[in-house]
């Protein structure tokens, strides 16, 4: 075993509570930290795995005009909602935790007020975004506009969601205010800045080498290749970020400051010091020091985030923690890219979306251990290295010839000849007896070198669990059990349990031996179902350390489940999924609780004079043809009736080139030109959107000529 540290502090993101979880989100940070801390507490490690709700920030304010309520009554709704469906999905924190709670407005007050204690601030007065009608300074995702980068059209001030670019309010193109619909205007404020750019020598070193303060603190090569291209564009041109805020809910600016009233802490200073505040709590509620968990340079940390969240933690967040002190720095943030949903993003607002929560109770009845097996598919199909994607029929195919036709299949195998053969005892094997081996037909083996195959397929699984490939570490699990499938094939028992019942002892009984180590390196990932198979197998529950005394018992050939020992009867872990269940879910994609299509929010009013400065007209597509290395976007060329218009429009996923040309279309043709992909876009050809975000050309009835106005 390599050096192993002390403790591990293991964080896991901190929703914003402002709505349910999704399978986006438990894709994303949840399963893998929770495999992870679960792995190590097996290993009998000194784990604290720290989560809890992030109640702060736009999301939580936007979210109660949406709902037209207080943020403070939306925080409490989804926190509670939140906790519930970890809990049914058995994600086991230590403690998850909320960042209104006093210990942690304290906490980041502290923060706030040791780096400013330590210089770490500049104060600068900045000219920013106000919306005159709400009087008030729009912070980030109070503004909306064109994405400068890719030509979105509802770009948020800090980060567009098409294209992932992270921004600046002032980037965005024809900015508008989400609160009135109004074009902001500028207005000058004051704020706190981290200057991020004076770290940017230690920064970079420690993300490219590894080494910190001059000595080896961890191996870059075991982070993220996505993870680590993401610090470097950002180390490389690092600014001072404003760390306070001008709004009304949030925590306060410590009030001594001068100037602080009515500024709040920016959420990202915030929500990361919550997983601070946490471990102070859990580590009072359990006589700890929590100080070991973040101070000790024996303690290992790890982020479990989404890829969204990699320059908060990777780079601001260990700016906070070396400025304001004795802090450890992670020493791995494996972050996740995104999961797709039916061939498209998830997408809230479209309700398009699997839901934690409704999941569990729509199935609640008719998918046998259907957390397990959410949980299996999720993590089967994580996206490790790149984006990937959720399908129902993907669910059902992997729960019928993977989790059903594998693993249940092979436990009920098990369980099933042995209370038949012995009644439910297990039999004692003369080990010196050959028998065929699970790995190969026809070959002779022995009790020793079987438990020595089980031995490797544990340990490989525990290798993959520590390099965070959790998608190859489950794959082990699912060798395990389809070695255990095997094992009993090229065996026979049903054969020759009358003409060598001594043979077939020996092959119960390491049958019985594969199924209890199945059951402990299956509980990281599906801890129900490693319950139930102990269940069946009459053993105890698994305690700390059980994945130690499990390779060590390997190691010396010692059964685990003692000959004599009592099992019980058999039922299956998992079935077949009816096609019903899955159409039922499919069907509900896109739209409302009760089976209506989610339309878009009527927007703004607007003035008569606003639609006719609009010059929207009739043309024709004469030309279409790919933007090289833009999967979006198709360059178009529209005729309207007095001249031809180039049009870049991101509409390459629906058409192809070839079939769109002819295509009548409405164009606006008096929208302010602009570079996409170095072509001078000159105009917008208009789409309809539905539900799915499918786009439809609209067009004026067929022959009808180009170039006349729409009004
Ligand atoms: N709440 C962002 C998010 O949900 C944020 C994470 C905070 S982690 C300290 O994507
Ligand atoms: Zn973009």
């Amino acid at each position: 075993m390599t050096n192993r540290p002390k403790r591990y502090t293991i964080t896991a993101a901190l929703p914003y509570a402002n709505g349910p979880l999704h399978i986006g989100h438990l894709a994303g940070a949840y399963l893998s930290s929770d495999i992870y801390a679960r792995y190590l507490r097996l290993l009998g490690e000194d784990v604290a795995f720290i989560c809890g709700s992030d109640e702060h920030g736009a999301a939580i304010t936007i979210q109660a005009k949406k709902e037209g309520t207080t943020p403070q009554a939306i925080v409490d709704k989804y926190n509670q909602n939140i906790k519930e469906t970890f809990e049914k999905l058995n994600v086991s924190f230590d403690i998850y935790h909320r960042t209104s709670e006093q210990i942690h407005h304290q906490t980041a007050q502290d923060f706030f007020r040791q780096l400013h204690a330590n210089g770490e601030f500049t104060e600068k007065t900045t000219e920013q975004y106000y919306d005159e009608e709400h009087q008030q300074f729009l912070a980030d995702r109070y503004i909306k506009g064109t994405c400068p980068k890719c030509s979105h059209d509802s770009a948020y001030g800090d980060q567009c969601e098409n294209c992932g670019s992270t921004l600046s309010p002032t980037e965005l193109i024809n900015p508008s205010s989400t609160l009135s619909g109004n074009k902001p205007i500028l207005k000058s404020t004051t704020h706190w800045f981290l200057s991020l750019d004076k770290h940017s020598e230690w920064l970079s070193k420690w993300i490219d080498s590894g080494i910190l303060d001059g000595v080896q603190h961890h191996d870059p090569k075991e982070w993220k290749n996505h993870v680590l291209g993401q610090c470097r564009s950002w180390i490389s041109d690092l600014q001072p970020r404003a760390m306070t805020r001008d709004l009304d809910w949030g925590i306060d600016v410590p009030q001594e400051l001068e100037g602080a009233e009515g500024k709040k802490l920016y959420v990202w200073l915030d929500a990361p010091i919550g997983y601070i505040s946490a471990t102070k709590q859990w580590a009072k509620d359990n006589g700890k020091d929590w100080e070991l968990y973040w101070k000790d340079k024996d303690t290992k940390l790890v982020h479990f985030i989404g890829k969204d969240n990699i320059v908060f933690h990777c780079i601001i967040f260990p700016a906070i923690l070396k400025s304001a002190g004795d802090y450890i720095l992670p020493e791995n943030v494996p972050a996740n890219q995104f999961l797709n949903l039916q061939g498209d993003k998830l997408s809230t607002s479209r309700n398009w979306a699997v839901w934690a929560h409704e999941y569990l109770e729509d199935t609640k009845d008719t998918i046998t251990n259907n957390v397990d097996v959410l949980r299996y598919v999720l993590i089967r199909n994580m996206p490790e290295q790149k984006d990937s994607e959720f399908t129902w029929e993907n669910f059902k195919e992997l729960n019928d010839t993977e989790l059903t036709a594998k693993v249940a299949n092979f436990v009920n195998r098990v369980i099933v000849l042995a209370n038949k053969y012995y009644e439910g005892i297990v039999p004692t094997p003369d080990t010196s007896l050959s028998i065929y081996s699970g790995t190969e037909e026809n070959k002779s083996s022995s009790y020793e070198n079987e438990i020595a195959e089980i031995k490797k397929i544990v340990l490989q699984c525990g290798k993959y669990i520590e390099q965070y490939e959790f998608r190859n570490a489950l794959k082990t699990v699912l060798d395990l059990a389809a070695f255990g499938n095997q094992f009993l094939q090229f065996n026979e028992p049903w054969k020759t349990v009358k003409t060598d019942p001594e043979a077939v002892k020996v092959v119960l009984n390491l049958s019985l031996q594969l199924v209890e180590a199945l059951s402990v390196i299956i509980q990281p990932f599906l801890p129900q179902t490693s319950e139930r198979t102990r269940s069946l197998l009459n053993a105890g529950a698994l305690g700390n350390g059980a994945w130690n005394e499990l390779v060590e018992d390997l190691k010396t050939n010692k059964s685990r489940i003692g000959n004599g020992h009592q099992i019980n009867k058999q039922f299956y872990l998992f079935e077949k999924i009816p096609a019903e269940v899955i159409d039922e879910q499919i069907a509900k994609l896109g739209k409302t609780e009760d089976g209506a299509i989610v339309y878009p929010e009527i927007k703004e009013e607007a003035s008569f004079d606003d639609f006719m400065k609009m010059d929207i007209r009739t043309g024709t597509i004469v030309e279409a043809e790919k933007v090289p290395k833009a999967k979006k976007l198709l360059k178009l060329k529209v005729d309207i009736g007095m001249e031809e218009r180039t049009v870049v429009s991101g509409i390459a996923e629906f058409y192809q080139p070839e079939d769109i040309v002819g295509q009548q279309v409405l164009i606006l043709v008096n929208l302010a030109p602009r570079k996409l992909r170095g072509v001078l876009s000159e105009g917008m050809v208009l789409m309809a959107e539905n539900e799915k975000g499918e786009l439809a050309f609209v067009s004026p009835q067929a022959g009808f000529g180009n170039g006349f106005t729409v009004r």
